[in-house]
């Protein structure tokens, strides 16, 4: 089977899954084969520009021309545009693959997933919280599911990053309520909650703590002259971190910052077990840091062996991959769902999971009191 791939969106996450999508041939043979059908978006001239340069065949400005034309249709618009395709795609029987965080609100998310779940087995959906599917991560959970950390007592994450320290640094859709729903909180806790449920368990409650630092920006090419220059409201959290619960009574800590100054991309996770404690982090992405009972310090291990997961389909061993690997790994998951049928995993639910704990952080800063994700 040839699998048609709808994409809407061609900037970041465009490109990072269009570049997964170019790889599988080459290196995942198995994978089912993949047509880079149609680029969705808007301003025509800049998406058949993306389209030429992302190898797509057409491009389309309406999703409900395409929705049911393709075998897959891949929404990676802002937050705020994931319910209304997903769910009209879903409606018409094709699988969706949807960015993270599911969705700008709680309820757009539950009807995603009551979509999801209406369609049935056959219509897989994924949610891409794509750092699932390094190497190390799943090297990480499969230590974690042979007991080899024994019984999980801790789970921290926190992921920071520091593109808004500047207060001049310009207004975008990611600082609006409407359109993002959070901030820091949507867009870099929801990829450590899904790790903590990945690797741990459910988030049970929390008490969380939001935090916006620069209330205003400037719009870009809002006006030259400073005293003139427009500027427009954030009204999302710049920061947030939460205390939590998962299943089993495992004690969590989550945060995650934009104003972390010097800090790029840096999700750091750490698990502590009865025996044995683990840290990961993304900007050493190849390796796990394992600590395993009897050990006086951690050893580092280099999770680029052959048979780590994922990497026999790339290099020889100590032949680092990267960032957009996490990409290739995923798109393959999904499509060969697509295509054998079987369950995806993070699927909307998951996507829905999360979506619910972020609600109750934002919850739980709003009252001051430790709330349950239902
Ligand atoms: C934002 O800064 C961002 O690009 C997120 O949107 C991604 O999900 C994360 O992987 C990297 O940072």
């Amino acid at each position: 089977m040839t699998v048609s791939v709808g994409v809407l969106g061609y900037r970041f996450m465009g490109k990072a899954h269009a570049n997964a999508l170019a790889r599988l041939p080459m290196f995942f043979p198995e994978a089912p084969e993949v047509e880079r059908s149609v680029l969705v978006g808007r301003d025509e001239e800049a998406l058949s520009d993306a389209a030429d340069r992302l190898g797509f065949e057409r491009t389309a400005t309406d999703w409900r021309d395409v929705i049911d034309e393709v075998d897959a249709f891949y929404n990676l618009g802002p937050n705020h545009v994931h319910a209304e395709p997903s769910i009209a795609a879903l409606e018409a029987g094709t699988p969706v693959l949807c960015e993270k965080p599911l969705a700008n609100d709680l309820e757009s998310a539950e009807r995603m997933a009551e979509a999801a779940a209406e369609a049935g087995d056959g219509v897989p959906t994924a949610t891409a919280f794509n750092y699932r599917f390094v190497p190390a991560i799943q090297y990480a959970k499969n230590l974690i599911e042979a007991g080899e950390l024994g019984e999980i007592r801790h789970f921290r994450g926190r992921y920071l990053q520091d593109w808004l320290v500047d207060p001049e640094a310009p207004w975008s859709w990611r600082n609006d309520a409407e359109m993002a729903g959070s901030g820091a909180l949507g867009d870099l806790g929801a990829h450590t909650i899904d790790l903590a449920r990945f690797l741990v368990g459910d988030v049970e409650r929390v008490s969380g703590h939001c935090r916006t630092f620069v209330d205003e920006r400037p719009v870009e090419g809002g006006g030259d002259e400073e005293e003139s220059a427009e500027t427009r409201e954030v009204t999302v959290d710049d920061a947030y971190s939460a205390q939590a619960e998962l299943a089993g009574g495992v004690m969590a800590s989550f945060e995650a910052s934009r104003f972390a100054t010097g800090h790029k991309n840096d999700h750091v996770i750490e698990v502590h077990g009865s025996k044995g404690s683990l840290k990961f982090s993304l900007e050493r992405l190849n390796e796990l840091e394992v600590l395993r009972e009897g050990d006086r310090g951690y050893q580092t291990i280099l999770v680029t062996d052959e048979d780590d997961p994922y990497v026999e389909h790339w290099w020889p061993p100590g032949h680092v991959v990267g960032w957009e690997h996490t990409f290739v790994h995923e798109n393959y998951e999904f499509l060969s769902t697509v295509e054998s049928g079987g369950e995806y995993h993070p699927d909307f639910a998951d996507g829905l999971a999360v979506q619910r704990a972020l609600a109750a952080i934002q919850e739980s800063d709003e009252r001051g009191e430790w709330v349950a994700v239902e």
